[in-house]
């Protein structure tokens, strides 16, 4: 297989865009293309402050490289969660994470869950008797919690967040396959600001897994190559492994299934819902918008856990 460009020998090779192109091709093309995305669904500009979400892992560090390497003004924000599972998870992880920002003299926050709020994601879990035995129910809303909060505080315009394809189709499967309403009308490459919260943004959702992998190693970044320990055995993974079954036989399926999806809501597939208003409010505590009639789910877990303390 040869580069498309030059013709040299190829080292990545995506059938699902039938393009084939060399290491050094690659690097400019991965920048490239997320440039056309930002530019496409008008994600921010090279005005405004970014606050990248950063997890020591391929995808939120090479989402932080392509950003400074476009030029765009982007500060990192890790989240200490506190999860050990027999390897050093959150430990490895914020090494990687700042010795990633030192090596490129980047701006890095980094917020320790157990400093801020007395416990590590696990133990808060377990307190507050959430998310059946898992972490992760826990864990998804302080994640979203605390980047908001900092977002906002800290007076930036945008938020990113490393999701993929592969994270954006297993969540648009697993949110068709009940037809969730709701989840489907905000899923997206954007989500716009409201009152409190700073505008979302997934630059990499157009981009492969494996796309990101090929990335991160030929940047030579260094990454945490395990996964959460929490991670395994759940409904997203299982969910990945199905689309990429199916994009074995159809390369392009999964970019497909994602594109027409973002196309059919654009025509107007859920207007109805759209134009419902949805009943949102500060939280009286921390002033995030939720559905919830007074305190957010945030709010109102970490109340629960003070009442059992
Ligand atoms: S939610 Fe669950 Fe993840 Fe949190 S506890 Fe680990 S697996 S990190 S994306
Ligand atoms: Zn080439
Ligand atoms: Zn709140």
């Amino acid at each position: 297989m040869k580069c498309r460009k030059c013709g040299a020998k190829a080292s990545v090779n995506m059938r699902q865009h039938k393009l084939a192109l060399c290491k050094e091709h690659y690097l400019e093309w991965v920048p490239e293309q997320t440039e056309r995305f930002i530019k496409k669904y008008n994600m921010f500009t090279r005005d405004e402050k970014i606050l990248v979400a950063v997890s020591g892992g391929k995808d939120s560090l090479s989402l932080w490289d392509i950003l400074v390497r476009l030029d765009y003004r982007a500060d990192g924000l890790y989240l200490g969660l506190g999860i050990d599972g027999g390897i050093g998870y959150s430990h490895e992880s914020q090494r990687l994470t700042e010795k990633f920002a030192a090596q490129n003299h980047l701006k890095l926050h980094i917020v320790d869950i157990e400093k801020e709020y007395g416990q590590p994601i696990p133990l808060l879990s377990d307190i507050s008797h959430r998310g059946h035995g898992k972490p992760c129910a826990v864990c998804g809303l302080t994640k979203r919690h605390e980047m908001n909060r900092i977002a906002r505080d800290l007076g930036y315009d945008v938020l990113a967040t490393g999701h993929n394809l592969d994270d954006e189709a297993s969540v648009l499967f697993g949110n068709t396959l009940v037809w969730e309403g709701d989840f489907l009308l905000r899923q997206g490459p954007v989500l716009p600001a409201a009152d409190g919260l700073s505008r979302k943004v997934k630059p990499l959702c157009r981009f492969y897994e494996r796309e990101m992998a090929a990335y991160a190693i030929a940047r030579g970044i260094e990454y945490i190559y395990e996964e959460c320990p929490f991670a395994a055995g759940s409904t997203s993974i299982y969910y990945k492994e199905l689309l990429n079954q199916l994009e074995t036989t159809r390369p392009g399926a999964k970019l497909t299934f994602y594109l027409r999806f973002l196309e059919a809501r654009k025509n107007g597939l859920f207007q109805e819902r759209e134009n419902r208003e949805l009943n949102l409010h500060p939280c009286s505590n921390c002033g995030q918008l939720t559905s919830a009639p007074d305190l957010c789910s945030f709010c109102r877990m970490m109340e629960k856990v003070r009442l059992a303390e």
